[in-house]
């Protein structure tokens, strides 16, 4: 039996498979047969079904923050927000996956935008989110009913089947990014979504600058003994303060995953696990002039520039980046980023990345590889 060589084109056919018996009218007629009685034969299907390595669809890709702001404005200005299209988010489709709004092959990630005193209303679904803000203020995200706040840095997880809605309580518009596993759950039937109040009380339309779900919640190593279960994570924001101080923290006390790059994972406080079922969430911190050793793994990302500059490498590409910049990185795309002064000096010193990946699936399922390259 010859081996297949490990760079065969993904679909083999029939009569191109390795040691295939010549094409005669016998064959064809077989082949006919199958074709009539909707059967694939393996032979045929082999290399791309059961490749050798992981080949994504998903190919690497960048998106500019200036260029994704500028729209979502231009949208601010021409498209209501309703009920029905419920929220002004603009998707990134990864041109890998076929014009689909999937910046992976299980993640969705999009920029949304709010009008001064706009309302986005009430549903929930059974897709897992979350809301990561790169600039601005003046959203809250109303969560059963708790209005949580959004500022700069804050990282916001919503876990599937929570009422929620978002409403802008500033003089100005505010752009931030959403990420939900759409695509994942697209792929399993088994989405469920219910529209909830068009409008929301005026007490949801409060502005606290510390939700209920942080006041129970959000004292690192204390669990409230009598606070109900809630669905999915209950700590509904992780603020940019505690954030970045954990970050300065680790690089001052020599825990760093390696020398300059420091990096913390969100996790559930009540299981100590991923934040979201099928999302996990990380910050990193590359300080100036240092480099992330390349690493490949199974599963997707998306990176968001935070702060900061430099540049980063996703398999054969390169690119400068700069604050807001996102971009993917596909299942086995080794991955390295290098921290470099940009135009702009205001940043602080550091390149700051937020992550989000689909890990939990992948180690759920132990599909979970990972090699330095
Ligand atoms: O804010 O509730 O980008 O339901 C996609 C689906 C945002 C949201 C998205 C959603 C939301
Ligand atoms: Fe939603």
């Amino acid at each position: 039996m010859a081996t297949i060589p490990d760079e065969t084109p993904v679909r083999l056919r029939a009569a191109d498979a390795p040691d295939q018996p010549a094409v005669t009218p016998a064959l064809e007629d077989l082949y006919r047969g199958f074709e009539r009685e909707l059967l694939v034969p393996l032979w045929t299907e082999i290399g791309d079904l059961m490749p050798r390595r992981p080949r994504s669809r998903a190919v690497p890709h960048l998106w500019r923050w200036r260029n994704l702001l500028e729209l979502a404005a231009r949208a601010g200005e021409l498209v209501p927000v309703g009920r029905g299209g419920e929220r002004r988010a603009i998707a990134l489709a990864n041109p890998g996956l076929g014009g689909r709004p999937f910046a992976t092959p299980t993640l969705w990630a999009a920029i949304q935008y709010l009008m001064p005193g706009e309302d986005a209303p009430e549903h929930r679904h059974t897709q897992h989110a979350f809301r990561f803000v790169v600039e601005g203020s003046g959203v809250w995200t109303v969560v059963n009913g708790d209005p949580v706040p959004m500022n700069r840095g804050d990282f916001l997880p919503q876990a599937g089947w929570n009422w929620h809605a978002h409403h802008n309580a500033a003089a100005e518009p505010m752009a931030w990014i959403d990420g939900l596993d759409i695509p994942f759950q697209y792929a399993t039937d088994a989405q469920f979504f219910e529209f909830g109040r068009d409008q929301i009380s005026a007490d949801e339309h409060a502005t606290p600058e510390r939700s209920r779900s942080e006041r129970l919640w959000g004292h690192a190593g204390l669990r409230p003994i009598g606070a109900p279960a809630g669905t999915g994570t209950p700590l509904l924001r992780y603020p940019w303060e505690v954030t970045d101080r954990a970050l300065a923290d680790q690089l001052d006390s020599g825990g760093t995953v390696e020398p300059g790059h420091a990096a913390v994972r969100c996790t559930d406080p009540a299981t100590g696990g991923d934040v979201l079922p099928t999302v996990r969430a990380e910050f990193h911190r590359v300080v100036r002039g240092a480099e992330t050793a390349p690493v490949r793994e199974t599963g997707s990302s998306v990176y968001t520039v935070f702060d900061g500059s430099g540049t980063v490498t996703v398999g054969d590409t390169t690119w400068t980046v700069t604050r807001g910049d996102l971009f993917v990185v596909p299942s086995w795309e080794p991955f390295s980023a290098k921290s470099e002064a940009g135009p702009s000096d205001s940043d602080s010193g550091s390149l700051d990345l937020f992550r989000f990946s689909d890990a939990p699936i992948f180690e759920a399922l132990r599909l979970n590889r990972r090699e330095p390259r």
